[in-house]
């Protein structure tokens, strides 16, 4: 990496070229994140050229360059939001102080542990996905997979900007250190649960996008009111690309959802809850996907931590991480003598407890995310409005398959009525998708890479994209 030309290699709009410290840090960090992409990022597929979405700019012209590209050479860039002059912070105890441009050394732990847990889950993520370019049920999919791990990669190196940047050798041994866990690795796992989940199918692929990476936006909107303007500036530019990843989740689960619907309509197929009459025709029936909805959608909740939680509080006060949408909530943004609202279990029953809204922040940002998730099921019910067909998918209580926060020692099921554990093991079936459903699905998945063909269980797109034709060559497998 040394004698090169930075502007072109790495994308950036921080003067890398001038920051001899910053440099030397890339630099060494740099191989090691090439070896880790090669050996812990996509299998196959790495020397083939990739139509991508590569951000040289953080302009409308420059934020999405279209090409082919083979993933590791991958322009990986270092973008921030361009910087507002005057800002203040917006929120907590230094609400109307000019933003930090340096590292606040009172706050310097709290930051520290907030930019390590964001960067842990991205390349965590690319990790749990790293088979499905294998699977892959178009190559109009493939290509969406990999545009979702090259962003994670770019998400990566972000928050690893963060670390070398401002947090001297603490922040170099840190950004080694998020390529050094693993997902899954029993030893050396990454930070939060739902990172260490597996994503062996497509339907798992398209669910984690829908909701595992829309609690990445609502993290993001609340880091990118940050007071720490750095942090601010990084999170605002990531969430660019943020909304590309939810569309490929809600989408690819929309498209899967008109498959099976038109399968029942041409066999005249009316019992949701018939799944062998579907299954023979191979496609997902529609209790699995509502299984599915159900699993991605609990572990996710539980990335919001407790509901009740003095280390949100403290970030909050601190004006380091806000809510969402923090400017425009019409309150004092200090929230000292306020309550919020918050689920708890009470004499055995989820009730609402009016709790110091200090201390409810992650509650209130999971609320916010629930919100979000009912847009997205809408979205989805129309496909069975659409087909004439009676069903709707819906999203579990949030007290259903907990594992952290208030809910985490009680047994809810899915429409939040406290069980014995005994009861819920026996209906967890119900719930969950059994093993013989996750065969099932995994027995689906055939890759199909002839340009503009689907695998038969899952509908074309409506649109190519950025405007390409139906058969478009994203991936061009004759290397
Ligand atoms: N699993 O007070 P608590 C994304 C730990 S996704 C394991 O309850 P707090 C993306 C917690 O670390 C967004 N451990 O919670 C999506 C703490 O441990 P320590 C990622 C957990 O701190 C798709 C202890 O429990 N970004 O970008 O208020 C693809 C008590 O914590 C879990 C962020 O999350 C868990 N689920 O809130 C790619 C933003 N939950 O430190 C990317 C940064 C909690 O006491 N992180 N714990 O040993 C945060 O803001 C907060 O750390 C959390 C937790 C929201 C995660």
């Amino acid at each position: 990496m040394s004698e090169v030309d930075y502007a072109a290699l790495i994308p950036n709009n921080v003067d890398l070229a001038s920051d001899e410290r910053l440099k030397r840090a890339l630099e060494a960090w740099y191989p090691k994140y090439i070896n880790w992409w090669r050996t812990m990022g996509p299998v196959g597929f790495q020397d083939y050229e990739v139509y991508l979405r590569t951000a040289v700019g953080v302009d409308s012209e420059g934020w999405a360059k279209f090409g082919y590209v083979k993933m590791p050479e991958y322009r990986w860039g270092i973008l921030l939001a361009p910087k507002e002059e005057g800002r203040t912070i917006a929120f907590g105890q230094h609400k109307g102080e000019p933003v930090w441009q340096d590292l606040p050394g009172e706050y310097r732990a709290m930051l520290r542990r907030l930019v390590v847990i964001q960067g842990d889950t991205e390349p965590a993520s690319v990790e749990q996905q790293r088979f499905l370019g294998q699977t892959a049920p178009s190559l109009y999919d493939m290509r969406n997979v990999f545009q979702v791990n090259v962003e994670e990669g770019r998400h990566l190196w972000a928050m690893v900007y963060l670390l070398q940047k401002y947090f001297g050798r603490d922040g170099r041994e840190e950004a080694e250190d998020l390529l050094m866990r693993t997902s899954g690795d029993a030893d050396k796992p990454r930070i939060l649960g739902a990172f260490n989940e597996a994503t062996p199918d497509w339907l798992s692929f398209f669910m984690f996008t829908t909701f595992t990476d829309r609690d990445g936006k609502m993290q993001l909107e609340s880091l990118a009111n940050s007071g720490w303007d750095p942090l601010a500036r990084t999170t605002r530019f990531m969430l660019t690309e943020e909304g590309h990843h939810m569309f490929v989740g809600r989408t690819g689960v929309e498209r899967v959802i008109q498959r099976t619907c038109e399968i029942m309509k041409e066999h005249g197929i009316t019992d949701p809850a018939d799944k062998e009459a579907v299954r023979k025709f191979g496609v997902i029936d529609l209790a699995t996907i509502q299984r599915k909805i159900n699993f991605h959608y609990s572990v996710t909740l539980d990335l919001f931590g407790a509901e009740i939680s003095t280390n949100a509080a403290n970030s909050f006060n601190a004006g380091l991480k806000g809510r969402f949408h923090e400017p425009q909530i019409d309150d004092d943004h200090q929230l000292e003598n306020d309550t919020y609202p918050v689920a708890q279990v009470v004499d055995g029953k989820v009730q609402i407890v009016d709790t110091p809204a200090l201390s409810a922040i992650n509650a209130r940002l999971c609320d916010d995310f629930i919100d979000d998730c009912e847009k997205v099921m809408k979205r989805w019910n129309r496909v069975f409005q659409s087909h004439e067909l009676d069903y709707s998918l819906t999203l579990p209580h949030r007290a259903f398959h907990r594992a952290v926060g208030e809910f985490a020692d009680v047994y809810a099921t899915d429409k939040g009525e406290i069980v014995s554990e005994t009861e819920w093991n026996e209906r967890k079936d119900d719930w969950l998708a059994s093993e013989a459903d996750l065969e099932y699905i995994l027995s689906l998945m055939q890759p199909e890479m002839t340009p503009g063909k689907y695998a038969k269980w899952i509908a074309a797109p409506r649109a190519g994209i950025n405007g390409q034709p139906g058969d478009f060559e994203y991936v061009k497998l004759a290397a």
